[in-house]
């Protein structure tokens, strides 16, 4: 039987499926369902419209609607680090996460997929660093909270497609990083920033070595970027190279891991209390508990020390793998 589909009922059909946000489609399928002829040739697909109609109204429900973008893009920091993840759409950044972390972000051959931030946590040794999939950046609009997750990061991983001119790809994500006042930060010393910029540690990476020919774009990029950036070829689909990257994400924080144990006990080595490289004794001591700064009379220290269990100061430098004996 056909459906004898009205011109008002296709005009808000057409609206629906032009509407991007959830209230919009809400008050289109509302439409839709008002205008809908009702006989038995359109039962199957007011069936539909209202099944369709549930699911946008629990999506609504589940989402807060105050600052609704702002919100999404607030990614609470979690595990040792985090690290954004910049690429134009395509590059693979939703594959690299999905097989690096335990977040799916949705994969797909046609750009803009993913809409909103998306994070995962990735297993390294015996820590975790948190990865953000970033959507993609509009040329002509810089959500605010966008760049405030960026300038928040403690690194950043641009991501380039080496099938498809990554050199100029590399020239899109830099502008970007220029509009957000970040200056990203290869190996070396941060240069002192402007006021209102912030630097970045970053690692440059090339995606789809898997692909022919792909490393011959890879070396162009290597031969301009090597000084500015440590840098690596992988393949996120292929699994080719991730090990290495995750090392060299863990290289490029800046962040050391030492161990706190008890007299006459052996320290927990599943546990490392992460600083800053260039943290001190005392450091060690804040991050356990506040008090213990206060309290803290000396240190014994495995690995940096001249000898193991030497008597150190609060301001003793601490070093990578360094086992600590705090004395309050
Ligand atoms: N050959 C190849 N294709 C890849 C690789 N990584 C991602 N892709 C493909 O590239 C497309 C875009 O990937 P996606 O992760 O959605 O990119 P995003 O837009 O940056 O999130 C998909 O078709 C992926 O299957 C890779 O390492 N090698
Ligand atoms: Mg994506």
């Amino acid at each position: 039987m056909p459906a004898n589909l009205t011109p008002q009922y296709l005009e808000a059909e057409l609206k629906f499926k032009q509407a991007k946000t959830t209230p919009e489609k809400i008050k289109s399928l509302e439409v839709m369902m008002a205008v809908i002829p009702k006989h038995k040739g359109t039962e199957r697909l007011r069936g539909q419209l209202k099944s369709r109609m549930a699911k946008l109204k629990e999506e609504l429900q589940k989402r807060p609607t105050i600052g609704r973008t702002e919100q999404a893009y607030h990614i609470k920091r979690e595990g040792a680090a985090q690290v954004v993840l910049l690429g134009i759409p395509n590059s693979g950044k939703s594959c690299l996460l999905s097989q690096i972390t335990n977040a799916s972000s949705e994969v797909a051959d046609y750009p803009f997929t993913t809409q909103k931030p998306i994070p995962g946590m990735m297993k390294f040794e015996n820590l975790q660093i948190q990865f953000v999939d970033t959507p993609p950046v509009q040329m002509d609009h810089l959500e605010p909270g966008f760049s405030n997750l960026v300038r928040n990061a403690d690194g950043l991983l641009l991501l380039v497609d080496l099938t498809d001119d990554p050199a100029f790809q590399m020239d899109v994500l830099l502008e970007e990083l220029n509009r957000m006042r970040i200056k990203a930060v290869g190996k070396g010393p941060i240069p002192s920033m402007e006021v209102g910029w912030v630097s970045l540690r970053t690692l440059l990476v090339g995606n789809k070595c898997d692909v022919k020919n792909a490393m011959g774009a890879y070396q162009k990029i290597e031969n301009r970027f090597k000084s500015a950036f440590p840098l690596l070829p992988i393949s996120a689909k292929e699994r080719m190279n991730l090990d290495e990257l995750k090392k060299e994400i863990y290289q490029l924080l800046d962040i050391i891991r030492v161990y706190t144990k008890v007299p006459g006990k052996e320290p927990d080595r599943t546990e490392p209390v992460i600083l800053k490289k260039g943290g001190t004794v005392e450091d060690v001591a804040l991050s356990i508990h506040k008090d213990f700064l206060a309290k803290l009379r000396y240190a014994k220290i495995w690995g940096s020390g001249k000898f193991d269990g030497q008597m150190v100061k609060k301001d003793f430098l601490v070093n990578e793998g360094d086992v600590i004996e705090l004395h309050l």
